[in-house]
């Protein structure tokens, strides 16, 4: 049975990963976890007790423990999603977050060419790289321009990918993936915290209570949004770009011809590695967080409008979200506590090359994934 190692495996990525593998393969899942005194299981809680799944010990920031693990388990892909993901604090952790998300991949490619070379790494690559963007839509030939030590510790892990994947040959690729939610998003990212904001407001206003408004920063921003379910089949395609791109297998051919001189014959993963590509994943659209808060209101049936309060000494200037009908109760306002000190403005991602090649679509469009995540919500409270 082939066996699969994932990081990050109670994030929202490594659970869907690993849920979408359950369904799709008969492989084996490890699932890699750090030592912590309360770990949160709640993404897992419907596959933690399957036969397939494996939980083991690492860490990311620790290379001895990655080379122990791959060393131990040889699997056959190593699904890097363990990361500090949340741009947010970057600022106030820079160092953890190189060493976690660019330390981490350098460890985890070492450890898979000296111990188990013929394993497939995917290391997990963000639009935040692209930052300060020169054009629209995105695509992998943009620049890196990072806005955040974590942009910048992204674009870095991608360059580490590509200096293994080119050195060693190993079947290793960095996918840049634009912003991905669901039901499983932490609450600190500016969805989910609306989605729950959202059914906080509406289940108060149902039973008559007082509430407090959702607190948020830059309302302009925009994102491209897809649903993280969708994108890790789009993973699993660029970890298995011959079964679905008929034209890397028509290249290995011509490849293996080049390697002349070289006397013993090699595994086609070592001529595969040659003809790899790296893709973009998105919708292809963008929305503003404004947006998001509005369509979120709309789901549970409120309607608000867009207002500057005059005589709210400790807001003086900005926006809020106010009910369009009745007490007018103030539903969202911006506290600048929630700006960063460099903001990602506009992104929108051309995923064209993916959908063409390896016959990778979303599914879910942006006003369906607000409604799963709100009703999603809906029926936790
Ligand atoms: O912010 C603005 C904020 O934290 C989105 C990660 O998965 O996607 C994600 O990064 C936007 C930003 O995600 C609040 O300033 C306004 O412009 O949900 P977010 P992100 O920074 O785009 C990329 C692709 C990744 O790789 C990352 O790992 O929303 N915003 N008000 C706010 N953001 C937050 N978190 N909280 C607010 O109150």
């Amino acid at each position: 049975m082939k066996k699969v190692l994932i990081s990050g495996f109670l994030g929202q990525d490594g659970a869907n990963m690993a849920e979408f593998l359950l369904k799709n393969t008969t492989y084996a899942i490890y699932g890699m976890l750090r030592r912590s005194a309360n770990p949160n299981f709640t993404n897992v809680k419907s596959i933690v007790s399957n036969p397939r799944v494996k939980l083991v010990y690492a860490d990311l920031t620790d290379s001895i423990s990655l080379d122990r693990l791959i060393q131990e388990i040889q699997p056959d892909y190593f699904i890097n999603f363990g990361a500090n993901s949340f741009v947010g604090c970057s600022w106030d952790m820079p160092v953890q977050v190189f060493e976690t998300n660019t330390l981490g991949v350098l460890y985890g490619l070492e450890a898979i060419r000296k111990n188990c070379p013929s394993c497939r790494y995917y290391s997990a690559g963000s639009s935040e790289e692209f930052g300060n963007v020169d054009y629209s839509p995105q695509d992998i030939q943009h620049p890196i321009k990072p806005r955040s030590p974590y942009g910048a510790s992204k674009g870095a892990a991608r360059m580490l990918v590509k200096v293994y994947r080119e050195s060693y040959n190993l079947y290793a690729v960095h996918g840049l993936l634009f912003n991905h939610e669901g039901t499983k998003r932490g609450e600190e990212f500016v969805t989910r915290k609306i989605t729950k904001g959202v059914v906080r407001i509406a289940k108060a206003i149902s039973n008559s209570e007082k509430f407090e408004p959702i607190e948020l920063g830059n309302l302009d921003a925009k994102r491209d949004w897809s649903d993280s379910e969708d994108f890790v089949e789009g993973v699993w395609r660029m970890l298995n770009q011959e079964l679905f791109n008929p034209e890397i297998n028509e290249k290995i051919p011509e490849v293996r011809a080049r390697d002349h001189g070289i006397l013993l014959p090699k595994p086609v993963e070592f001529y595969l590695a040659q003809c790899l590509k790296e893709y973009v994943l998105s919708s292809g659209e963008t929305h503003t967080v404004r947006e998001f808060v509005e369509r979120a209101f709309a789901e549970v049936g409120i309607e608000g409008l867009w207002a500057y309060p005059v005589n709210d000494p400790n807001n003086p200037t900005k926006e809020t979200f106010v009910a369009a009908y009745g007490s007018r109760e103030t539903l969202v306002k911006v506290n600048p506590k929630f700006y960063r000190p460099a903001e990602v403005e506009l992104l929108v991602g051309d995923s064209t090359p993916i959908r063409k090649e390896l016959g990778w679509k979303p599914k879910t469009t942006f006003s369906e994934l607000v409604k799963k995540m709100v009703s999603h919500d809906l029926s936790l409270s």
